[in-house]
C-alpha cells in the first residue's frame, strides 16, 4: 500500500519527488520533557519545562523521517495530551490503512483555507514523512521543497531580560557574533523601553540591525507613542505592536516604524487577504509549529515573496528534532541573507540529539537528522506500531 507524502500533504514537488510512493513500515512516538535554564515567561504563562513528542517514522527500505510535535501552552489550541491522542489516531491510520483512509482522519478532505484552526500535529507529522520522502532520496527537506539550500544561517539574538539589563545582553551578543538582535519590549513603561532601545542603538552602533517583539502589548495610541519615540533608533521592523491587527497600516502612518505578523499567523485569516493592503508590513514572522500545516506555511512564504515582504522562519522552544526542520527551511527560504528567529535552544538545559543545536558566531549550522543522533534519554516511548 502506497503512501503519496506530497498528496497527502497537499502540495505539488517537482515530479522525481511527487510521484513516489512510501511503503510505511513503521512509527514511534516518544514524549520528552526539558527542563528550562531558567523559568520561561510567556504572555500567559510561565514554564518551566518544554513538553513535546517526537515521531519517527520508518519505510519498509529502512529510511527515516523525524517530526517534532511540541503544542506551546498559551499559544497553541491544542494541549499535549490532545496532539498525544490526535498523533497516534492519525499515525494509525497511516501505517494500517493508508493515505485515504489517514487524509479523512486529519479532515483534509477540506484544503487548509476552509478550516478555522491550524493544529500542531498537522506539521509535525508533514515534516516527519517529507523529511523521509527526502532521506529516501539523500537529499535535504529545504532542498526537496525549494530546490537549493545554504548549509548555514544567520540568527537573530534575542533579548529577553529586564531593561537594565538590555545594553549588556547587546554587548554579550555582538561579542558573540550576532549581527541581528531581537529585543522584548512592551513589559513596562513605554517610555523608559523606547530610551533603553536608543540607548542599545548608540551603544552597538549602526551596523547591527535591531529588531523587536511586543507580542500585542499595547492599544493603538501606546504603540504610536512608543514608535515615534525610538523614530531615530533605525529599528528593522516590530512584530506586533498593537493589540488589533487591524490598526496597524494606521500604526505605521503615525510613527513610521515597520511591523511583522506573528500572532495573526497562528489564525487562519482570510487565504486571499492582500498583505500588499498592509502599509509598512516589512516581515511575516513564520512559526511552523503554530501556523499548523505545510501547505499553509508554504503559500505564505510565496505571498510573501510576491509582495516584497521578509520570510523570517522563527521557532517555538522546539528540541532540537524541530529546530533541524526548521533550520532547513531556513536554509531554503532566506538562505545565508536573512537572519532567523532560532535562538530558542539555549534556554533549554538539555534536548533530543546528541550533540545539540548550537549557535556558533551568530550562524547556527543545517543539519538533516538520522536515528543514530538521537538522544532520547529525556523521553519515554508512548507508542509504536
Ligand atoms: O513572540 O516571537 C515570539 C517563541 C515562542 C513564542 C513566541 C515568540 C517566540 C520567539 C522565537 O521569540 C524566537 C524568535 O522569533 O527570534
Ligand atoms: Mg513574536
Amino acid at each position: 500500500m502506497g503512501f503519496n507524502a506530497p498528496n497527502f500533504v497537499g502540495i505539488r514537488l517537482s515530479p522525481q519527488f511527487q510521484d513516489v510512493a512510501l511503503e510505511l513500515k513503521s512509527a514511534r512516538l516518544y514524549k520528552f520533557a526539558l527542563p528550562f535554564k531558567h523559568p520561561l515567561d510567556l504572555k500567559h504563562t510561565t514554564l518551566h519545562q518544554r513538553d513535546g513528542l517526537i515521531l519517527i517514522l520508518t519505510d519498509t527500505a529502512g529510511h527515516v523521517g523525524l517530526g517534532e510535535i511540541s503544542p506551546l501552552p498559551g499559544f497553541s489550541r491544542e494541549t499535549i495530551e490532545t496532539a498525544i491522542y490526535k498523533t497516534t489516531m492519525l499515525v494509525d491510520r497511516m501505517i494500517n490503512f493508508g493515505e485515504l483512509t489517514a487524509h479523512h482522519h486529519s479532515r483534509r478532505t477540506t484544503s487548509w483555507e476552509n478550516r478555522t484552526a491550524p493544529s500542531v500535529v498537522h506539521f509535525g507529522v508533514e515534516t516527519a514523512l517529507l523529511s523521509l520522502l527526502a532521506n529516501a532520496r539523500k537529499i535535504s527537506l529545504g532542498a526537496m521543497l525549494y530546490g537549493s539550500s545554504s548549509n548555514k544561517i544567520p540568527i537573530n539574538g534575542i533579548i529577553r531580560s529586564s531593561l537594565s539589563d538590555w545594553v549588556p545582553e547587546a554587548d554579550f551578543l555582538v561579542s558573540e557574533g550576532y549581527k541581528t538582535l531581537k529585543i522584548k519590549v512592551g513589559k513596562i513603561n513605554p517610555f523608559l523601553e523606547a530610551q533603553g532601545i536608543q540607548e542599545v542603538r548608540e551603544f552597538v552602533g549602526p551596523d547591527i540591525e535591531i529588531r523587536l517583539d511586543a507580542n500585542r502589548s499595547w492599544d493603538l495610541e501606546t504603540g504610536i507613542q512608543f514608535g515615534q519615540a525610538i523614530q531615530s533608533a533605525n529599528v528593522a521592523y516590530i512584530e506586533e505592536p498593537i493589540q488589533n491587527p487591524a490598526e496597524l497600516p494606521r500604526f505605521y502612518d503615525e510613527c513610521g516604524v515597520h511591523f511583522a505578523f506573528d500572532e495573526t499567523l497562528h489564525r487562519i485569516i482570510d487565504p486571499t487577504i492582500s498583505f500588499g493592503s498592509y502599509t509598512g508590513l516589512k516581515a511575516l514572522v513564520l512559526k511552523p509549529t503554530l501556523i499548523g500545516c505545510t501547505a499553509r506555511f508554504i503559500a505564505l512564504v510565496n505571498q510573501a515573496q510576491e509582495q516584497d515582504i521578509l520570510s523570517v522562519i522563527s521557532s517555538s522552544y522546539e528540541s532540537d528534532v524541530g529546530l533541524a526542520a526548521l533550520a532547513q527551511l531556513a536554509a531554503s527560504i532566506g538562505g545565508d541573507s536573512v537572519a532567523v528567529g532560532l535562538d530558542t535552544r539555549s534556554a533549554l538545559t538539555a534536548g533530543t540529539t546528541k550533540t545539540p543545536s548550537s549557535i556558533q558566531n551568530g550562524w547556527m549550522p543545517v543539519r538533516t537528522l538520522t536515528t543514530q543522533d538521537l538522544d532520547l534519554s529525556y523521553s519515554e516511548l508512548l507508542y509504536e506500531n
